[in-house]
């Protein structure tokens, strides 16, 4: 192997165990927001993504903070980078909570940068949490950085990042105060949405809970048409539509709990 491709394969190596620990916990944090889901509950969690930091970007960082190569494994945690966006301030508590619960994630620092927002603007909650993978080679813990923003705080931040690589750091001044302004506008929309969290609580969870129960009815009545009488299974969707178009979530329920009954008893007389 030549001396460039010999480096990227001994950086393809090292960064395998990162890359096996961002595509676990995003799979992981996905489930967390189904397991609500699946409950009829609200969900603080809205979206979740990960990247492993690029080549470029680690050798830039150990550049700025004068870290030597063999330094790196142990000195930049966030090699592995998890981001988790709520739909509200008060979810970053939940989503937070959520993680020191976990047996499988052990917080080693904690950057409050919600609180105590960074000169730039920038707001985030920062963890750096320590993470275990199984590699061919045996378990290996890494560390690795999840950051937990709003939706508006994460819009602020993704357009800054990007004026960020644009002037490579040396942002004009008029351009940071603006983007300053826009900080804390961003700050105002989401005690806004605050206000009317619990209102908007409500709705959602009324439609996880309708969405539920109608994929429930469905269900139940494909798996009629295979032991009932065709025109019977025909009446109970008629009678589904029917309850339906009223859209009332007791009324839905109530429904489902009945066809759960007349289910019941096929399944009992086929047995
Ligand atoms: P990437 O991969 O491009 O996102 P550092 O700020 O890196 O010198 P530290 O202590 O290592 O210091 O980390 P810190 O401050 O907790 O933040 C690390 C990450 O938070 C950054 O990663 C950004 O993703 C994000 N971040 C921090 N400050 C800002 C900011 O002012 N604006 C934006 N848009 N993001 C910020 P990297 O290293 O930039 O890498």
């Amino acid at each position: 192997m030549g001396g460039v491709s010999m480096e990227i394969q001994l950086w393809r190596e090292l960064l395998a165990p990162y890359q096996l620990a961002v595509d676990e916990m995003v799979i992981k944090f996905q489930h967390v927001r189904q397991e609500h889901l699946i409950q009829g509950l609200y969900s603080p969690i809205e979206t979740v993504s990960g990247r492993v930091k690029t080549i470029e970007s680690i050798l830039e960082k150990l550049h700025r903070k004068n870290i030597s190569m063999n330094q790196m494994e142990e000195k930049i945690e966030d090699i592995a980078g998890i981001r988790i966006i709520c739909q509200f301030v008060e979810d970053v508590d939940r989503v937070r909570e959520l993680i020191r619960n976990r047996h499988d994630m052990k917080i080693r620092q904690e950057k409050d940068y919600l609180n105590k927002k960074k000169e730039s603007g920038y707001r985030s909650f920062h963890l750096i949490i320590e993470y275990t993978v199984e590699t061919i080679h045996g378990p290996k813990t890494i560390p690795a950085e999840i950051q937990i923003r709003t939706m508006a705080m994460n819009f602020w931040a993704t357009i800054e990042h990007s004026l960020q690589y644009k002037y490579k750091g040396g942002i004009p001044e008029h351009i940071q105060e603006k983007l300053r302004q826009a900080s804390s506008s961003v700050d105002d929309i989401d005690r806004a949405m605050s206000e009317v969290r619990d209102e908007i609580l409500d709705a959602q969870v009324y439609h996880i809970n309708k969405d539920n129960t109608v994929r429930d009815i469905l269900n139940s009545i494909q798996n009629l048409y295979k032991v009932a009488n065709g025109r019977e299974v025909d009446k109970i969707q008629e009678e589904f539509y029917r309850v339906y178009v009223l859209d009332d979530l007791v009324q839905l329920q109530h429904f489902a709990r009945q066809l759960d009954i007349i289910s019941e008893s096929y399944r009992a007389q086929s047995l």
